[in-house]
């Protein structure tokens, strides 16, 4: 037996354990290894019944995810879980799964193939595949209909969302909850069952239901689809696999989900999704800061500003338990700012998200102040004043006066230099920026801005805390606009050039639309508020080189008052309740503009608007990467799908143009260059690597980068 899974025995009860850390995912060895338990159990004559589980934190988080690449490069031929667990199923002794922490993926088709399933009352069953652009494919799709009903096998697979064990239970997925330790438990549990005959759940086909119900759920579930998952592959096999389950034998239901996953397992997007999930994790590792270095402990924490960005910080930092004052500069903007908090948690009560009970729990956490003296216990502030260098100076003055030694001291600047505002105190080592999206207590993504002097343990307890506040923290370097903003520029930028141009509006956003990202970026604009950028230009107006060519459309919209979403009108008009809506007068303004500025009009197509403002992100992410001000190519990816709602089975703007390849991506950018000019200028990175026929993904691990 391998050592990734070892056998004992309990008076008459085998015990499998699965040994293979962190998350026992079934990498090779696993299932050679229960199989050959399965092998003694079956010769051994005193063994009446067996139990499986997992060793360590967690049943089995599913098929190894690192072996999917190994598949599509024909170097493996997967995991042939399939035969195990009809193996499990055939066996005559009874076999009973006993799951604690996640059973998901092929965790929980190990788990179905079992004739009973035991669980302690935290674990979680799943079949999360879709997340990684994939269905189930060993059989999932054709066990979870039989235990738990054709719909919600079909919620299921396609949101790829868990369920808890008491609801796993309900459903018939378990058969009992243990309560205190679980392998007892279990064992109990299978001498209650040994010498009975062994229910296989292939053969429970009493759930299937009927055509005429199956045809209601698959329609709806498709409908869904289309709607809210529109593009991806994996939800529409997800149906079509369980789907199936309901008109087909088992055997063949199962060679069904084979062909649906492997047309999964080789797209573009279960490459990108996997991209995805790695990289996820891979962001939290920083090469100059070892994991041992100390976290500082964050018992509490303050926020300057109590607009819409400080509202939303504080929220986060209440959800997450952790007590907060919020300060502001007169009692008026103070209780503008708690009503919209407690607006946002009534709002939250009444859609059902948490109750009455947990709303004010967290309201309670925070605490409205007006004097900078309260904040002298405090292990962390976070400054969301308004957007201008002087401001935030004197803030930080006032945070030094009062602050204890080693309390962090972090701004929500979204633009403005970190080591500048550092500089406005004697202890620049504490000072670093923590960049919030909008709404703060929504978007996943945190840019931790790392100035010249932050300490390691400042960065450290900051990465930490993006966890505790259930975000994603991306490390990134002290420069203008940061990672996210520093992009967003130029995409921004082609897509009002190529309106200038002659595009308009509306094709602008539908062709980044239909691309996958959630919203246009003229509508995006909008939404903001243009007036943000509007100042923004204004404070760097003296930057800006004499004779590049400059965006000025948005300009002009904000000179008459239309600012976007908040004053009703921007790009788009909108209603009362902030629907948007095609402006004729809009149209009619910038043809007038665009006349007056000599800009000739022509045709667009939608794959030039795609290629110019994607490139664009794509070219600066480069100039970023080179510069060091990113750690890799997957972290800029990281940045723009949590935050700038980059489409996830695209795998974020860098993996983008690495699947296109990097030689055409350098063409196509070299031909905007010779069309447009020199903002055009591909990034030396870019260039190189497409020379070597390298990738993005390539670039981080060989020159660790300085972020
Ligand atoms: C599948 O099963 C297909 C089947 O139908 C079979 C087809 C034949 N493989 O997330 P964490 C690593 S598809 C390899 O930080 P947590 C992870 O990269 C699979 N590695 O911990 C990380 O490594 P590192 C379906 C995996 O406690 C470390 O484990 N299953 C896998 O926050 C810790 O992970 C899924 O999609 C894996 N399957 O969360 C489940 N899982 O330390 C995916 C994790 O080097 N996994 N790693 O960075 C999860 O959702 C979470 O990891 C889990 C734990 C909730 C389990």
């Amino acid at each position: 037996m391998t050592d990734l899974v070892q056998l004992t025995s309990d008076k008459g009860i085998a015990v499998i354990t699965i040994n293979n850390p962190p998350v026992n995912a079934l990498s090779p060895g696993v299932p050679e290894g229960i199989s050959e338990a399965l092998d003694q159990i079956a010769q051994d004559e005193s063994v009446k019944a067996a139990v499986l589980i997992g060793g360590g934190r967690t049943f089995v988080a599913g098929a190894d995810i690192k072996e999917f690449g190994k598949i599509t490069s024909g170097k493996s031929r997967g995991p042939g879980l399939l035969p195990l667990l009809l193996k499990i199923e055939d066996s005559t002794k009874p076999v009973i799964v006993a799951v604690h922490g996640t059973a998901f993926g092929g965790g929980m088709e190990l788990a179905m193939a079992g004739h009973y399933r035991v669980a302690v009352l935290t674990a979680q069953f799943g079949q999360p595949e879709v997340k990684l652009g994939l269905i189930p494919g060993a059989a999932g799709t054709q066990r979870l209909p039989r235990l738990a009903g054709v719909a919600k096998a079909v919620e299921m697979c396609v949101s790829g969302n868990p369920v808890s064990a008491e609801e796993a239970q309900k459903l018939g997925i378990v058969d009992r909850i243990i309560e205190g330790d679980l392998l007892s438990g279990t064992i109990a549990f299978a001498r209650e069952v040994a010498g009975k005959p062994a229910p296989k759940t292939r053969e429970r086909n009493g759930k299937l239901g009927n055509a005429a119900e199956n045809a209601l759920i698959f329609s709806a579930a498709r409908e869904a689809v289309a709607r809210k998952q529109r593009g991806l592959l994996a939800p529409v096999n997800a149906i079509n696999a369980v789907e199936a389950a309901t008109n087909l034998s088992f055997e063949e239901g199962c060679k069904a989900e084979q062909k649906f996953f492997m047309e999964c397992l080789f797209s573009e997007q279960s490459k990108s999704l996997i991209h995805v999930f790695f990289s996820e994790r891979e962001v939290a590792k920083i090469p100059d800061i070892p994991r041992q270095t100390k976290i500082l402990p964050i018992h509490s924490a303050a926020i300057v500003g109590a607009g819409t960005m400080g509202g939303g910080i504080a929220m986060v930092l209440a959800n997450a338990g952790i007590p907060v004052l919020l300060k502001e500069a007169d009692q008026a903007a103070l209780d503008r700012g708690l009503a919209t908090i407690q607006s946002n948690y009534a709002n939250s009560v009444k859609r059902g998200r948490f109750s009455q009970q947990l709303a004010e729990e967290r309201l309670k956490r925070i605490t409205p102040t007006l004097a900078y003296d309260d904040f002298s216990g405090v292990d962390l502030v976070i400054e969301a004043v308004f957007e201008g260098m002087s401001l935030k100076k004197e803030v930080f003055q006032e945070l030094d006066r009062v602050c204890k030694p080693g309390a962090i001291l972090a701004s929500n600047t979204s633009t403005l230099s970190i080591d500048e505002i550092a500089s406005a105190t004697s202890r620049p080592e504490s000072v670093i920026g923590t960049h919030f999206f909008s709404p703060a207590n929504v978007m996943r993504l945190l840019e931790i801005v790392r100035g010249k002097a932050s300490s390691k343990e400042v960065v450290a307890t900051c990465m930490q805390l993006s966890k505790t506040l259930g975000k994603v923290g991306v490390l990134v370097g002290n420069c203008r606009g940061f990672v996210g903003n520093r992009m967003f520029g130029p995409y921004r930028r082609e897509a009002q050039f190529l309106i200038e141009e002659g595009a308009s509006v509306e094709s602008v956003d539908q062709a980044l639309s239909d691309f996958g990202m959630a919203m246009g970026p003229l509508a995006t604009g909008d939404l903001a508020g243009l007036d943000v950028g509007w100042r923004i230009r204004k404070e760097y107006r003296h930057l800006e080189v004499p004779g590049i060519r400059q965006p000025f459309l948005e300009d002009r919209l904000c000179e008459l008052g239309r600012y976007g979403q908040k004053t009703g009108a921007g790009w788009y008009k909108y209603d009362d309740q902030r629907r948007a809506a095609a402006d004729p007068a809009v149209g009619e303004l910038i043809r007038k503009w665009v006349e007056e500025a000599g800009i000739l009009q022509r045709q667009i197509s939608a794959s030039e608007i795609t290629d110019r403002c994607l490139y664009a992100l794509v070219n600066e992410g480069a100039h970023i990467l080179e510069e060091g001000y990113a750690l890799r190519a997957s972290d800029i990816d990281i940045i723009y799908i949590n935050g700038y709602g980059f489409p996830a089975h695209r795998g974020g703007p860098m993996w983008y143009a690495d699947t296109i390849g990097l030689k055409q991506v350098y063409d196509r950018i070299s031909e905007f260059q010779r069309q447009h000019g020199e903002i055009w200028q591909p990034a030396p990175v870019l260039k190189q690597l497409a020379e070597q026929g390298k990738m993005f993904a390539e670039f981080g691990r060989e020159q660790g980068a300085t972020a």
